[in-house]
């Protein structure tokens, strides 16, 4: 894989301050594919003064001259789509299909609608005798995740780019390749000098450098709760905007009148899909009590199918996190219908698709994420008990609801405290917001309130 040894800062690549070099790893095989320079405060702090210097200029640009960069830049995806989907795969390990059908694809529309808003947005408004002008927060530090690579670039960039802000990256130490790749796209699509900034390095080093700069007046986070609430913390002292998007622990409710088997086996694949690497999985099932054990025959059988399907996880600290909360619900008295915590390959950092039955409210891993390729089926009695099993965890990211009704499945979903919920099924809609309640985060991505996120108000009375 082709890397970088320097800093995408001003428009070009530059001498890393740090001397350290970040091994990148292939997680299907242990093979280092590639090194990228460990950035030190140092660089932050040349990264942020770019981004400072190119600001006056990019928050001037008018919007349609914004907007024609970020449709640029989706076409420059376009045309590396490829190399995107094999560089994912090579230092994340999701099957090839994958990365090209889901983490090449997605931050394509995202760009592209972004490329939408910001040709179209009312950057300014008349409210009675006031005029509104929605102007650009600044200079964002935006520090990402391994588990989505662009996806999660790209649901910072394109908006902070359509507001007119100028941006640092600190990307995760997992997948900086993705990252460096970014960035020369940015550069292809004609982005000006100094608008974004890329800067590698390990999160208590470059990433905090990065969330306490003085010069960066919005922090938009993706990643543990752990880090994003001490990133929330040091944000509130400084008395600066924050953005968090941290994990969930989403259920997925299947009403009685639901077409089972259906909704059983989307579950399943919903939790699968990369690797149970994602924060919006369903990976609480909630299940009647009358047909708890046809599901969990269900979900057993569509768990041993997915077999090898599935990538290995990011890393071998991961594998044995996630190998960690099988013992343990196996411990707490969970009943194993599928795969369990032994590694299926000596290679690799591979985890079985893994159901658990008879779960309960109070296990481990019915409450804390476990981001791995994990299922726990829940049984309830009754509707109220199916919501306050849904609404009991400190987090609120997204979820589900199956009925035969429509109607139903959404009078259930508004009493959710949740983020999101897919009915009988969803697609992903890039416009849509995304985002949590309670401890799942704060501020939303993606569409028109993604977009708001980057923007303050100032309002002139006449
Ligand atoms: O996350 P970290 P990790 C959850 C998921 C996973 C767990 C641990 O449950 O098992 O977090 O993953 C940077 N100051 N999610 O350890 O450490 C880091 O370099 C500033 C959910 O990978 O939070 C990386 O760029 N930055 C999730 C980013 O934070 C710091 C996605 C995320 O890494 C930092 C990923 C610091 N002190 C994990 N320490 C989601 N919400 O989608 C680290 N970082």
């Amino acid at each position: 894989m082709k890397a970088h040894d320097g800093m995408y800062i001003d428009g070009a690549w530059r001498d890393a301050d740090g001397r350290d070099a970040i091994d990148v790893v292939n997680p299907a095989d242990g093979q280092v594919i590639g090194q990228v320079p460990a950035g030190t405060a140092l660089d932050v702090d040349t990264a942020v003064r770019a981004a400072r210097a190119a600001l006056p200029g990019w928050s001037a640009t008018p919007p349609a001259e914004r907007a024609a960069r970020l449709s640029a830049l989706r076409d420059v995806l376009v045309a590396r789509k490829d190399e995107i989907a094999e560089t994912i795969t090579a230092e994340l390990g999701s099957p090839l299909k994958f990365s090209q059908a889901v983490h090449a694809a997605a931050p394509i529309a995202v760009a592209g609608s972004y490329a939408e808003l910001a040709a179209t947005y009312a950057f300014e408004e008349k409210v009675g005798n006031s005029v509104v002008h929605h102007e650009p927060i600044g200079v964002v530090g935006a520090i990402t995740p391994w588990n989505y690579p662009l996806h999660q670039i790209v649901a910072k960039v394109a908006p902070a780019l359509a507001a007119g802000c100028t941006i640092v990256l600190k990307p995760a130490e997992d997948t900086p390749l993705t990252a460096q790749l970014f960035a020369e796209a940015v550069h292809e699509a004609g982005v000006p000098a100094g608008v974004f900034n890329l800067v590698t390095g390990l999160g208590p080093v470059a990433g905090q450098a990065l969330a306490e700069h003085p010069g960066v007046d919005l922090v938009s986070f993706t990643g543990s709760t752990a880090v994003g609430r001490r990133i929330g913390a040091a944000a509130g002292a400084a008395v600066k905007r924050v953005a968090l998007e941290l994990g969930g622990k989403s259920a997925n409710v299947i009403l009685p009148s639901a077409d089972l088997a259906k909704a059983v086996n989307v579950g399943v694949a919903n939790v699968m899909s990369n690797s149970g690497q994602t924060c919006s999985a369903w990976t609480r099932m909630l299940v009647h009590r009358d047909q708890y054990d046809e599901a969990v025959a269900l979900a057993a059988e569509a768990a041993a199918k997915y077999g090898d399907r599935i990538g290995p996880l990011v890393n071998a600290k991961q594998q044995e996190r996630v190998r960690g909360y099988i013992e343990k619900g196996v411990a707490e008295g969970a009943r194993l219908v599928a795969g369990g915590p032994e590694a299926p390959r000596e290679e690799g950092c591979y985890v079985s698709p893994t159901v658990f039955a008879d779960v309960t409210e109070d296990m481990t891993i019915a409450q804390e994420e476990i981001f791995g390729p994990v299922l726990s089926i829940l049984r309830y009695d009754d509707e109220e008990e199916a919501l306050r099993i849904a609404n009991g965890t400190v987090y609120g990211l997204a979820g589900a609801v199956w009925a035969g009704d429509e109607a139903e499945a959404v009078a259930f979903a508004r009493r959710m405290d949740t983020g999101q919920v897919d009915i009988n099924g969803g697609r992903f809609n890039p416009l849509a917001p995304f985002g949590g309640y309670k401890q799942s985060g704060v501020g939303r991505e993606l569409g028109l309130h993604g977009l708001t996120e980057y923007l303050q108000t100032k309002s002139l009375q006449f």
